[in-house]
Formats: structure tokens, sequence, C-alpha cells
């Protein structure tokens, strides 16, 4: 039955979701939480990757929040590809799990997977990233943060502390194509800075929300860019990239070049401690509790809000000294 279902090349992450087959079965590599009682909510959860401290913390508290909840988990990372979450959605339709959660890698191209699990009446919850699908019939809600505001609050952050002067140029590390919050960040932003003409973007591209990703295109704008002034990061650890590229480049971050970043994980707030972050708006990955609330109720047949918004605030270097000891990610 399995060959039936298995395209050629499946991938670990599928195998791992394909491993276990439907409600109340023992355990499975990739599954936690209540495994042996018969009646307990099955949840097959379709993570994007591990590209980030963001990722990282939000996939340790789905986790927890899971077991906590006494709700069986099974988990599948993605690894950044649409295909393997589609592949591990169908693989959650095939187990006939309780209910499906998933944060979508990029926004689009969702209709036919999401239609596949409303035929076979399993519930969809999105998590942390939306869909672009007209068709809102396809998931029951959705619980992440708004990511046009977060960009807003960079934007806002910039044009107060560019008073004075007299042109500011800005280069941009966006996340991942296609993403909600790469799309939504870069939106916010640009409508919050057109309130001080002197700010310009003068280079934008995608470093993919990682690391190492940040540092190249970093490394890139420098070698063609000689008057940067500011970098807007749409996550922390594409700031910690540019932050080696910069000083690899011999300039001092948060002096000759000022970074703004979202999220707040740790690493990003401790840069923004030692002063070589400026600014930080805050994401929160913490989603599990609210995540696992809403799939038993809707799993129960309950209605939820169409809608759940995270909330969240901002960091100046002083507040993050401040935070960081009680900071949970
Ligand atoms: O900001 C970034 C991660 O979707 C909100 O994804 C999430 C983003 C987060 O890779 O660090």
């Amino acid at each position: 039955m399995l060959n039936k279902i298995l395209p050629v090349a499946v991938s670990a992450v599928a195998l791992a979701a394909l491993s276990a087959c439907g409600s109340g079965s023992a355990a499975a590599p990739g599954s936690s939480g209540a495994a042996a009682g018969g009646d307990a909510i099955v949840m097959g959860f379709a993570q994007v990757g591990a590209e980030s401290g963001w990722r990282t913390a939000n996939t340790k508290n789905v986790q927890e929040s899971a077991k906590t909840a006494g709700i069986e988990l099974k988990f599948s990372d993605a690894q950044q590809k649409q295909e393997n979450q589609i592949k591990a959605i169908r693989s959650y339709i095939q187990q006939k799990v309780d209910v499906i959660a998933f944060s979508p890698v990029v926004e689009t191209g969702w209709d036919t997977v999401l239609l596949e699990a409303k035929r076979a009446n399993i519930p969809v919850i999105l998590t942390d990233r939306a869909v672009d699908s007209e068709d809102k019939t396809l998931y029951k809600t959705f619980l992440g943060s708004d990511f046009v505001l977060e960009g807003k609050k960079a934007g806002e952050w910039l044009v107060e502390n560019s008073k004075g002067e007299s042109a500011v140029n800005v280069v941009e590390l966006q996340g991942t194509t296609g993403a909600a919050p790469a799309i939504d960040r870069k939106e916010g932003f640009a409508e919050a800075i057109k309130a001080a003409p002197q700010i310009k973007v003068i280079a934008s591209q995608t470093g993919d929300f990682t690391r190492s990703g940040g540092k190249q295109v970093m490394e890139a704008f420098l070698k063609s860019n000689p008057d940067i002034d500011v970098v807007y990061a749409h996550n922390d650890d594409m700031g910690l990239g540019a932050i080696e590229a910069i000083e690899a480049a011999g300039k001092v971050p948060g002096k000759d070049i000022k970074i703004i970043t979202v999220d707040a994980v740790h690493d990003g707030m401790q840069a923004l401690a030692d002063g070589k972050i400026s600014y930080i708006v805050e994401c929160s990955p913490l989603l599990g509790d609210q995540l696992m609330d809403l799939a038993k109720k809707v799993v129960a047949g309950e209605s939820v809000p169409e809608r759940v918004v995270t909330e969240e605030t901002t960091f100046t270097q002083e507040q993050a000294k401040t935070a960081l000891p009680q900071r949970k990610y």
C-alpha cells in the first residue's frame, strides 16, 4: 500500500511522516505526545524547516505544547521545500490524522492539497504563515503574527531615528521569496518609510531567512554599494549574517552601518544588547499552546475565530539588556 503513495524519490522527512499509520497506532519516529491512549487527538504538523533560531524555537515549543495538551504529534520538516510539505500533508491525510497544522513555506500553490484534506474531512489550521487561497473554507483558522505591522514598526523606528539626516541608504535582506513574512515585512516597511523621502532602499534581495544567506547577500551589497547606512533584515539570523559580512569588510555594525531586524530570538537580542543591532521588532515563535487549544476546538466541531493574531513588542538596545535574562527563546 505504501508503494502506491510513495513517489519515486521520497525524502527521509516524508518517510518519517509516512511511517506511522493512523490514529491510535504506536508512536512512530517523528511522533510524540500521548502515544498509547486510543482516543488522543492526532495532529500532523508540517513544519517549514530549521532555517532560523525562530524556527528551532517554534518547533520545540509546538512539540512541548502537544505533550502538555495530550495531543499526539506527527512532525515533519520540509527543509524549506513546498513539495516536501505537500507530500507530508498528503501522508497525514492518508494516515487519517484528526487535524493538520502547517506553516506554509510560500503563500501560493496550496489549493489542491487543501481541497484533498477538506474532502477527507480533516480540518486544517494555518500556523505562523498564511496562504493566499481565495477559498477561505480550505482552512479553519490562521494563527500567527501580523507581518505587515512588524515591517511598519521597523520602518517607523528608522523614520524616527533619521530626523535631520539628508540621505539614508538602506539595503534590505528579504526572507524566503514568496513567503508571507517576506512579502508583508517588505510591504509594511516600504509603507512606513514613505513618511521620510530621504530614506531610500538602494538594494533588496533574498537571504532565505538564513544566517549564511544574509552573510552572502550582504557581502555582495557591500561590494557594490559604498554608501550603506542601514540594513533592514527580515529576520535576526540574516541580520547576524550581515554583522559577519560588515565586520569582515572592516566596518563596525551599529556604528558605521545600523541594523534593524525582526524576531527577537536569543542571538539577535544578544547582538542588540551588545550594540551591533540597533532595533528589533519581536515576532513570537511561541504559538504551541494556542495551536493546541485551537486544534481541540476544531476537532470537537466548535467554532474558532478565522484569525488569531499574536501579541508582540519591540526592543531598543537598552530594553534588550533588561529583557535578555527572562527571554524564553
Ligand atoms: O521570522 C523567520 C523564520 O515565519 C515568522 O520564519 C516566521 C519567520 C521568522 O525563518 O526567522
